[in-house]
């Protein structure tokens, strides 16, 4: 009897177009950013932003990927220069194949950022690589504080998490001490940032770290910033 190991195939599969795909990335001088996190947790409200930020200096393509709706899309295209929607069906993340082909016919030389939204999901899109060159977790204060000890995989993988509607720290009984050192105990180097879209509190911060990772990572396949140091 043979027995098939398909996890394994499906990952070793995947990673092969992660690897093509950073490979185009690096060919067009563009930085990747995969930004994960539950549902609602503030992904899509945060690049409006972000985008518009980096802007008129740097333009951004935003990919993203939703089970149904280009509702996201939609939103995406207020400030992204090329927004494109990935509806995924039944799959709760998105796979590197799904990012090459909505990439095909996209002038991906002409912007400096490609970000992409994955779908709302703590764990699964955390065992995809989809050729990004950074990993960037989002944990928003109505989940709760309990979360990172309760997902580890996320923030052990993480270049950078971000801290999300910090504009509700008076309102809700959240300790960001507590996360702080959850998150020191699986990943010792990386970056926190408490930010918050309503306010616009750390956007500074966070859009000077996006320069400079790009500064960094661009033209090289640098997979993950923390592996580089
Ligand atoms: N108070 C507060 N609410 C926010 C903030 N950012 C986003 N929200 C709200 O949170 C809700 C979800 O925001 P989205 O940006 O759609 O979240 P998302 O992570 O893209 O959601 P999915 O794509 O469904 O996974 C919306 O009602 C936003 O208005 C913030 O900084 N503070
Ligand atoms: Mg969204």
């Amino acid at each position: 009897m043979q027995k098939v190991n398909v996890v394994k195939n499906v990952l070793g599969a995947n990673d092969l177009v992660a690897e093509k795909n950073r490979e185009t990335f690096k060919q067009a001088n563009i930085l990747s950013v995969n930004l994960i996190s539950s549902p609602g947790s503030g992904k899509t409200t945060l690049l409006v932003k972000t985008m518009a930020a980096l802007q008129p200096e740097q333009k951004s393509i935003a990919i993203v990927g939703d089970l149904k709706t280009t509702r996201d899309a939609d939103r995406l295209s207020e400030t992204a220069w090329e927004s494109i929607q990935i509806n995924t069906g039944m799959s709760c993340h998105l796979y590197a194949n799904q990012i090459a082909q909505s990439i095909d016919n996209v002038a991906l030389a002409q912007a400096e950022f490609l970000f992409i939204e994955n779908v709302g999901n703590m764990v699964c899109p955390g065992e995809f690589d989809l050729g990004e060159n950074l990993k960037v977790i989002l944990l928003s204060l109505p989940e709760g504080d309990d979360k990172v000890a309760k997902y580890p995989t996320i923030f052990r993988a993480a270049d950078i998490v971000l801290l999300t509607k910090t504009d509700l720290k008076g309102v809700l009984d959240f300790d960001i001490e507590r996360v702080r050192k959850e998150i020191a105990k699986l990943n010792e180097k990386v970056t926190l940032l408490e930010i918050s879209s309503t306010t616009g509190e750390g956007m500074e911060d966070w859009v000077a770290w996006l320069r400079a990772q790009r500064g960094r990572c661009v033209g090289t396949k640098a997979k993950f910033f923390t592996e580089e140091e």
